[in-house]
């Protein structure tokens, strides 16, 4: 019998909505690399809408989406300063590096929020020696603190401190929907202390591909310019926009239940030998914790899930469980069960 798996690895395996898929085969399309994609433009118009600024521009993912803002943002000989678990600087295959030539200043945060302090005191003196600091990157919410919510007050003092010194900032906010969700925050009065930020359409929200980018006009120009240097113009991809739209105006609202879904597994397997989590410290739908058993590395843990039905991923020395649109409440009382059962 084939086994059928409760996928808590990532809320990017969320598959497309029956509607998405009806969507998508009935999606207006033109040739977007010309600008003539209706479902596209709408797309683009809706997130610079939605978030406050001037434009947006589609991206085939959230990666290509970031790293067209560091290379927008910065030139050579420049400096980026990054939380220390941040995406970005992590989970991209160095891009900033290898795309921008800029070097990441990587500092220590509270759960994902850095130090305005700090912020201040990791820009660098102009000198010959050093690279210029011309950049900050957030990320809201905070995939490797677990999902964490940045508060809008973080937000305010960095903007305070990149105004100071006349440093870009850019949010990752890849999970911003769920964030405002959690907090109650508008997404834009977050994306009001950024100049551009990037949010994905392909995770919790359960598009199948993309991200956007929003900016103001000159700097998405730009970064259209850039997005096809990186081979990412794309063709008649109002087929991709369509589900995209759904998950802007449908998608959203929902994210509460996985918020809750992913308390009450913290919850359920809080205690349990070997596992270490603080249940209130889940605020959407990421669940990180700790795993340190005498007998069971957590790549055996992930082993032993996995033949009980229940996927999930290693990750900074412990274990990562994500809750999202195609796992329900049997899903997390079966995950819930199995760890029970493994520990016993
Ligand atoms: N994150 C993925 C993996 O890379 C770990 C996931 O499963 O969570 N910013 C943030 C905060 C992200 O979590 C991700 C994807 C990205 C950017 C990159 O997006 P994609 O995968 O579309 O390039």
């Amino acid at each position: 019998m084939t086994m059928v798996y409760s996928d808590f690895r990532s809320d990017t395996v969320t598959r497309p909505t029956e509607k998405m898929r009806k969507a998508m085969a009935e999606a207006l399309v033109g040739d977007d690399v010309h600008g003539d994609d209706p479902t596209v433009n709408e797309l683009e118009r809706l997130a610079a809408e939605t978030m406050g600024k001037e434009a947006a521009l589609f991206c085939p993912s959230g990666t290509m989406a970031n790293a067209i803002a560091v290379k927008m943002w910065t030139g050579p000989l420049e400096e980026v300063i990054v939380e220390e678990r941040a995406h970005i600087y992590n989970m991209e295959s160095t891009h900033m590096t290898f795309l921008s030539g800029v070097t990441p200043r990587p500092l220590r945060s509270n759960r994902g929020a850095m130090d305005p302090a700090d912020v201040a005191a990791a820009v660098r003196k102009p000198n010959v020696h050093t690279p210029r600091t011309t950049l900050v990157c957030l990320e809201n919410t905070h995939n490797n603190w677990g999902g964490s919510v940045l508060p809008l007050d973080n937000f305010k003092a960095i903007r305070g401190i990149a105004d100071e010194h006349g440093l870009k900032v850019h949010l990752d906010g890849a999970r911003i929907f769920n964030a405002s969700v959690a907090s109650g925050v508008p997404v834009r009065d977050y994306a009001r202390e950024v100049d551009s930020l990037q949010f994905c359409l392909s995770k919790a929200l359960s598009a199948p591909v993309g991200s956007v980018l929003v900016a103001g006009r000159e700097r998405i120009e730009f970064a259209r310019r850039l997005r096809k240097a990186l081979g990412g113009g794309m063709r008649q991809v109002g087929v991709l926009a369509a589900p995209g739209l759904i998950a802007m105006t449908e998608m959203v609202d929902r994210l509460a239940e996985d918020h809750v879904r992913a308390k009450a597994l913290a919850r359920g397997i809080a205690g349990l030998p070997g596992v270490k989590i603080d249940p209130e410290s889940v605020e959407t739908d990421i669940v990180i914790f700790g795993f340190d058993h005498p007998a069971l590395t957590v790549e055996a843990m992930i082993g032993k899930m996995k033949e009980k039905g229940i996927l999930a991923l290693a990750i900074y020395g412990g274990i990562r469980m994500v809750t999202h649109k195609d796992v329900d409440d049997e899903d997390v009382e079966r995950a819930i069960r199995a760890f029970r059962e493994i520990l016993a």
